[in-house]
């Protein structure tokens, strides 16, 4: 479907990429995949897959070119450890993987669905076979969070969506040792009234570094009497102060349009948690959970999202 708006991402043509009919083992749905592109060049997809328990897992997919030819682990890779962490008694959902250089690991920053509620968890991992858990570092109602690639003045830096009342906004909190989180700041503000990001918005992936500024995805929630509709949009952020606002998108560029993204499990929902970044630094791939359902790729400029901010905020 076209219309007269700039197409800021252009969806492959053979979406979805992955679904639950791709999988080793049985599975109900394939959605919200962490992304990370190793050294080697290959896209690994750390995906949140649901059983028919309602549960979440996680397990990954490589593939060279990061659209077909997933290689998949033929059971999961990451479950919830309800014994060592019951924070996680109700599954692990919605990754966000951040590589940090001065570690040499990634972050994968994951809600963990507890007794009282998603909260915020963190994993170390060098590999994606081996997960150090540092445990729940944002408690419960708080999600949508990712970690800064570096330290910021010093302090690692998060971004993350907790819920008070009806209103949900992104904060940014630091700390010294990624166990310790402090400083907690008002980030963006959902917007109000009619809006199509009012009362609730969440950061999608983690942030993108730009020349210009950290550019945030963020996806706004429009609550109808149908239902909930997912829409993507866009800020801009200062690189040595993340907490200035430099540009924040009025309207969204990025919504459920197609069948798959309008039909599955939960419909009208657009979701992505990662993209790869190709050599040429503008391209951007982006990976999204469709309709809690199945991973879609669309693609994008880094250099044409920055336009649109500036025409368009
Ligand atoms: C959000 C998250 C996502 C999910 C979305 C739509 O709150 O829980 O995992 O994709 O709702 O159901």
């Amino acid at each position: 479907m076209s219309n007269l708006h700039t197409e800021l991402f252009k969806r492959y043509k053979h979406n979805p990429i992955l679904s639950a009919s791709d999988w080793p083992y049985p599975v109900n749905s394939i959605f919200n995949a962490g992304v990370v592109k190793l050294k080697s060049g290959n896209t690994l997809l750390l995906c949140r897959v649901e059983d028919r328990t309602g549960l979440s897992h996680f397990c990954k997919a490589e593939s060279e070119n990061g659209i077909e030819n997933w290689v998949i682990d033929k059971i999961p890779t990451m479950i919830s450890e309800p014994e060592k962490h019951p924070e996680e008694i109700w599954g692990i959902e919605d990754p966000r993987i951040t590589y940090v250089p001065e570690l040499d690991s990634f972050a994968v920053v994951y809600t963990a669905f507890s007794r009282d509620g998603p909260g915020v968890a963190l994993a170390l991992t060098k590999d994606f076979i081996d997960f150090e858990r540092f445990g729940i570092i944002m408690p419960p109602d708080d999600k949508d969070a990712a970690l800064f690639p570096m330290r910021i003045n010093g302090n690692w830096a998060m971004i993350h969506r907790p819920v008070s009342g009806a209103r949900a906004n992104i904060w940014i909190s630091y700390s010294p040792d990624l166990k310790n989180w402090g400083n907690h700041t008002l980030l963006l503000m959902a917007r109000k009234g009619a809006w199509w990001d009012a009362n609730k918005i969440g950061l999608s992936p983690p942030l993108i570094k730009t020349d210009a500024g950290w550019l945030m995805i963020y996806h706004g929630v429009r609550t109808t009497c149908a239902g909930c509709i997912y829409r993507l949009g866009l800020a801009l952020f200062d690189l040595e102060n993340p907490e200035i606002c430099l540009m924040r998108g009025t309207e969204w560029f990025f919504a459920p349009e197609e069948v798959y993204e309008q039909r599955g499990d939960v419909g009208n929902v657009v979701f992505p948690c990662g993209y790869t970044i190709d050599d040429d630094g503008d391209t951007i791939n982006v990976y999204y959970g469709a309709a809690d359902t199945c991973i879609a790729m669309a693609t994008g400029s880094i250099k044409e999202m920055l336009e649109w901010l500036k025409t368009h905020s």
